[in-house]
């Protein structure tokens, strides 16, 4: 029987690294990690799964940067699959399925439709899938737009000299023949002038502005959903597959529930998911870790109750000190192999190490990630400063939406009742500061590993682990880690006394 008291539990504000002798320069570091077994990356930062966090606008911005978002599940099956497809369509090195016009659509419709993809023009094709012409906005450019509704494609789109190129074009060829004909776009068709694909200009660029983008073998942006493990939580993993996701999120509170188990060991058994990996989650422990390897997990996701709008530990008294988890269930991860994730609980970038050296390969944020300009939901002015909204998944407006259903209920094993007296929370709902773009924000997390990785002496992950140690502090220490007697009177863009 185990002892009814277990070990010390420490949280990332319990101890600091210590510095070693060092060659490395900051700007030089290696930061590529694995987020699963067969997925690498280049920054270890995962956006989380949160309706004030993740949807398709933070997952691309977070996927160009060389991290990945997790789309949150509490929205349909649909408006979910659509918003994988938003972010697999935004930038690829060859699109083999463009989205095409037919000649009869009006120009308002094809104007709601590129809004929506945020793409500048489209390949117009016969009900034979045959290219017929091309619109762009240049042909848009001097069109009134209350004639929108009275004219169609056909009646605006570029018809004759179509630059195209054959279905097997290399990238050097589609390169120099955007170049030569000075255009944004080039189809590519068949002998028979069936369209087969797309290239764009903007890929190029955009190849060149994001060399660290995070990119499936057909170049497009990569992206993860959080999923259910029971109701319709099949239906939605399929979706999803079929709309290109490149990694499911079993996203759950409590990963050691046997449903939650089940549905990693079901969806590892399906052919039909193999070009998809399963992460599992969240667990504390190192015998939480080996259920979810030995159910087939490709990544273990870690934390019950360090996150920043979480209550867990207090409404149910259950959790592990962050930094202990992690320490805890990388020891089970490191031995079979498989990547494990820190979620919840950075609130600096220092923390990010800290989660680096405590067995983490990537870490999942919240909190730091809700303010930036690509999460979900408008400003609001307070005070006369910017906010946005973020709440937990498992506090009464995720859980209990008034007038809306709640998709992510049982997120928390909570009961499908209708009044919202009945529901138990387990968050709550906040404003955090309006920080802007996202690449900012990264830019600081990241410089702070870099730094981390300069003092500890590791020009890669593997060495910042190998190399890192770490001293335990007191109340005292910390104090003293923090900036003191002094009245701050500007913020630096990675502290905030906030
Ligand atoms: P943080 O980054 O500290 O804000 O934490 C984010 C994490 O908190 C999420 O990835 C998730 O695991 C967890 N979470 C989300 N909602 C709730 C809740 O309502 N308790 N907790």
């Amino acid at each position: 029987v185990p002892p009814i008291f277990a070990k010390l539990g420490l949280a990332y504000d319990d101890v600091l690294l210590l510095p070693n002798e060092t060659d490395v320069i900051p700007s030089e570091v290696d930061t590529t990690t694995h987020l699963t077994r067969e997925i690498t990356m280049k920054t270890p930062a995962i956006s989380a799964a949160m309706d004030t966090v993740t949807e398709s606008d933070m997952a691309i911005a977070m996927a160009r940067n060389g991290g990945i978002g997790v789309l949150h599940r509490n929205l349909s099956i649909d408006d979910q699959a659509a918003q994988v497809d938003i972010v697999k369509r935004s930038e690829s090195g060859m699109i083999t399925d463009p989205l095409t016009v037919n000649p009869e659509v009006s120009l308002a419709d094809l104007d709601k439709l590129c809004g929506k993809f945020h793409i500048s023009g489209l390949p117009v094709v016969d009900k034979d899938n045959k290219l017929v012409g091309i619109i762009t906005n240049r042909d848009m450019r001097f069109i009134p737009s209350e004639d929108y509704d009275r004219l169609e494609v056909k009646d605006v789109m570029t018809k004759d000299h179509l630059i195209t190129g054959p279905s097997n074009i290399s990238k050097e060829d589609a390169h120099r023949l955007l170049a030569k004909y000075k255009v944004e776009k080039l189809p590519l068709v068949d002998n028979e002038g069936h369209l087969t694909g797309l290239i764009t200009v903007k890929d190029f660029v955009k190849t060149e502005q994001y060399p660290d983008a995070t990119k499936d073998d057909q170049g497009r942006l990569r992206v993860a959903a959080g999923i259910g493990f029971f109701g319709d939580a099949w239906q939605r993993a399929s979706a999803l597959m079929e709309a290109g996701v490149d990694a499911l999120v079993v996203d759950t509170a409590n990963g050691e529930a046997r449903l939650a188990l089940d549905m990693i060991r079901r969806l590892k058994a399906d052919k039909a998911f193999n070009g998809v990996q399963i992460i599992g989650g969240n667990i504390a422990t190192r015998e939480g870790a080996q259920a979810m390897i030995d159910a087939g997990a490709d990544a273990v996701k870690v934390g019950v109750g360090p996150g920043s709008i979480c209550t867990t530990r207090v409404v149910a008294g259950v959790g592990v000190p962050q930094l202990t988890a992690v320490y805890e269930a990388a020891q089970a991860c490191k031995a079979a192999g498989v990547p494990c994730i820190a979620d919840g609980g950075i609130h600096y970038s220092g923390d990010i190490a800290k989660a680096l050296v405590a067995g983490a390969s990537t870490v999942m944020l919240g909190g730091v990630l809700a303010g930036c300009e690509e999460a979900p939901g408008e400003k609001v002015l307070l005070h006369g400063k910017q906010y946005k909204l973020y709440r937990g998944m498992g506090s009464l407006g995720a859980m209990a939406p008034r007038g809306k259903k709640s998709y992510s209920k049982d997120r928390y094993f909570q009961a499908d009742v209708t009044s919202n007296d009945k529901v138990v929370p387990e968050g709550v709902e906040g404003e955090v500061p309006y920080r802007g773009p996202l690449n900012a924000v990264l830019y600081q997390l990241i410089g702070g590993l870099h730094q981390s990785m300069f003092y500890v002496g590791a020009h890669n992950i593997k060495e910042l682990q190998e190399r890192g140690r770490f001293i335990r502090i007191t109340d005292a220490g910390l104090r003293e880690s923090h900036p003191h007697d002094i009245v701050m009177t500007a913020e630096a863009p990675n502290y905030s006394g906030f």
